[in-house]
């Protein structure tokens, strides 16, 4: 199927690896479509839903210890430890690709090896990027076929020479004692094993979007970032765009797909969602900042999901959508913690066992009916909100950059760095609680640098000095905000209602970017000054907007120190600008 003598050469040198019974190429059609779904459905790896009520959409259970990306198993495979960094796993190629193979010897047998070449960004998008992921896996290939753009279209862009990512999957035997999720970022080269999970094996994603774009956005002058796009239409017409970084399951698909509150619809506003998990950032022709989302597809949590939280979510996974791991309702429908109600009385659960509402496990605790980390993926083409720049080749241009993360305490609502240097600063040293899309201790607040952390693909004191470069280079360059959604009053709950009422946020965001809000100087940045955040509409517990805003002495002191505590694992390498950040927010103190 494929001209290219490279691209040959190599999927028949994997074949010999990996010894499949037969090569299928995904060509992107609509009967191979049918095809793959009616040969999972007769394996059982797939179950067709209700086709009345949700018509072209797919059910699949991972297995029990295969839900959530695993960064322990996760490594840069540079040749010197020190380009992966002391926040990477390192393994050295040679080792790595010995490790592996013998795990991918045979791998195969008995299964078809899937090829699928996809681009990531629009195809033929000077922003883009190719690869071809090789499979064992046929709900990667259907999901693949919704998150990129696959097929014949791709090959004949690649032609007989063109650059692509090598990227090789194989579920093998889903032991967790034999799963790597491998980047060699030299080779252009991801080899992934025994995992069936998302993010550890749709590798256009986490692994070629952002940890070898990383990796070649810095050698090649520009920026892969973990960042939904959003445009924000004022009552003009006008949009605004801008880019924001929360790590994962903080919030970036809801923000993106943001409905306007009640109380704010009358001023008109209306949100268009570009993407709401990957940005690529380059810088164009006019020196300002020009981002596009990768992604073809959502690739986004379910539950908490509901018609109240995330209209324009619910609306999009009506259709041709895949649910992985969430409550399989008797009527063939699906369900999930905090989705819309009622609660049914009974279903299968997200690991295949009957379920009913107040069942507890052997511990007392509540069993659930999707796992908390559950996802649906739906083509990007059905959100009611998509914008209409999202097959545009050179995207949309970026006004402002928001940071965020999951911060019960310590960090205000909203804050502006005072310039591109500062708001660098702020996004080396975000911090957030963990969450369930990842394995490790739930609610633990640890440091995430622009969201990046489990995903830069080289050593991340390098992509501090290439996000101060980047500022550098630009005639204009966005305006930095952090946001925390997440601040809690001592009773534990939420001071911020979130959800649709960010638009407040993000409209003195999008007025100090064009220099009509006020604001009040801090030693941390720039806050709303009082009533600049139009609150019509919404009523907030008497003082709950000032303790939104404190900026707590102590708790900050305390927060320099964790700070430099963090920036000790760098060493020499961590440029010096940050540093002297660091020193000045404590002097403003
Ligand atoms: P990844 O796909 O893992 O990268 O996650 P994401 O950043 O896209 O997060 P998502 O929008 O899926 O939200 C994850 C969780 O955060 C869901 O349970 C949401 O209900 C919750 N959440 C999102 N926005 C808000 C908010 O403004 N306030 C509060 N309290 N919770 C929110
Ligand atoms: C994330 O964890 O940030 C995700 C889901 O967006 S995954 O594709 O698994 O990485
Ligand atoms: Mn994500």
């Amino acid at each position: 199927m494929t001209i290219h003598p490279k691209l040959k050469r190599w999927v028949n040198a994997m074949a010999k690896m990996c010894h499949p019974d037969n090569i299928v190429w995904i060509d992107g059609s609509s009967e191979e479509k049918e095809r793959l779904e009616r040969e999972a459905v007769s394996t059982g790896e797939v179950i067709r839903l209700n086709q009345e009520k949700l018509p072209g959409c797919l059910y699949h259970r991972t297995d029990a210890n295969d839900v959530a990306r695993t960064e322990h198993l996760t490594y840069i495979c540079a040749k010197r430890k020190a380009d992966a960094g002391p926040t990477n796993n390192w393994m050295h190629p040679k080792e790595a690709y010995k490790k592996a193979r013998d795990i991918f010897s045979n791998s195969m047998a008995g299964r078809t090896m899937y090829c699928i070449p996809f681009s990531m960004g629009p195809i033929g998008s000077p922003f883009g990027k190719i690869g071809v992921e090789l499979t064992d896996s046929i709900y990667v290939v259907l999901n693949m076929r919704i998150m990129t753009r696959v097929g014949r279209d791709v090959l004949e862009t690649l032609n007989d020479s063109g650059e692509f990512t090598k990227c090789l999957h194989s579920k093998a035997d889903l032991n967790a004692d034999r799963r790597f999720i491998l980047h060699f970022p030299e080779d252009n080269t991801i080899w992934s094993v025994g995992s069936g999970y998302g993010g550890n094996v749709l590798l256009g994603k986490k692994c070629l979007a952002l940890r070898i774009a990383s990796y070649l956005g810095r050698q090649e002058g520009w920026m892969a970032e973990h960042m939904l796009i959003m445009g924000i239409e004022d009552p003009s017409g006008h949009i605004v765009y801008i880019a924001a970084a929360f790590p994962s399951a903080c919030g970036k698909t809801n923000l993106a797909m943001l409905l306007p509150p009640e109380g704010l619809k009358k001023k008109g506003y209306r949100i268009w969602t570009v993407g709401d998990d990957i940005a690529w950032m380059r810088i164009d022709t006019d020196g300002t900042l020009w981002a596009i989302n990768p992604e073809a597809g959502f690739f986004g949590v379910a539950p908490g999901t509901n018609s109240k939280s995330n209209p324009n979510a619910m609306a999009t996974i009506q259709k041709n959508t895949i649910f992985t791991n969430v409550l399989l309702k008797m009527d063939g429908t699906v369900w999930w913690e905090d989705g819309d109600p009622p609660i049914p009385e009974d279903g299968i659960d997200w690991r295949g066992r009957p379920w009913r509402p107040g069942l507890k496990g052997e511990d007392g605790n509540p069993i659930k009916g999707a796992h908390p980390n559950a996802r649906f993926t739906a083509p990007v083409y059905q959100c009611p909100s998509i914008s209409n720049r999202v097959d545009h080749h050179h995207g949309v241009p970026i006004s402002a950059i928001l940071f965020g993360g999951r911060r019960a305490l310590l960090s205000p609502l909203v804050y502006e760095a005072f310039n591109w240097q500062h708001g660098v600063y702020i996004g080396a040293t975000m911090a957030s609680e963990r969450t369930a899309a990842q394995y490790g201790k739930l609610g633990e607040v640890r440091r995430d640098p622009m969201a990046m952390l489990p995903f830069c693909g080289y050593n991340m004191a390098d992509y501090f000095r290439h996000w101060l470069y980047m500022g550098t280079l630009m005639k204009r360059p966005p305006n930095i905000f952090h946001v925390n959604w997440f601040r809690q009053d001592t009773d534990g709950g939420y001071l911020w209602p979130g959800y649709s009422e960010n638009l407040r946020v993000l409209e003195w965001v999008m007025d100090r970017v064009r220099g009509t809000a006020r604001a009040e100087k801090t030693p941390i940045g720039y806050i709303p000054a009082q009533e600049a955040i139009d609150m019509t509409g919404l009523e907030l517990p008497k003082g709950a907007m000032r303790k939104l805003l404190d900026i707590n002495r102590a708790e900050w002191l305390k927060e320099l120190d964790e700070q430099s505590e963090f920036f000790k694992i760098f060493g020499d390498a961590l440029p010096k600008e940050i540093l002297a950040e660091h020193e000045s927010l404590k002097r403003r103190f």
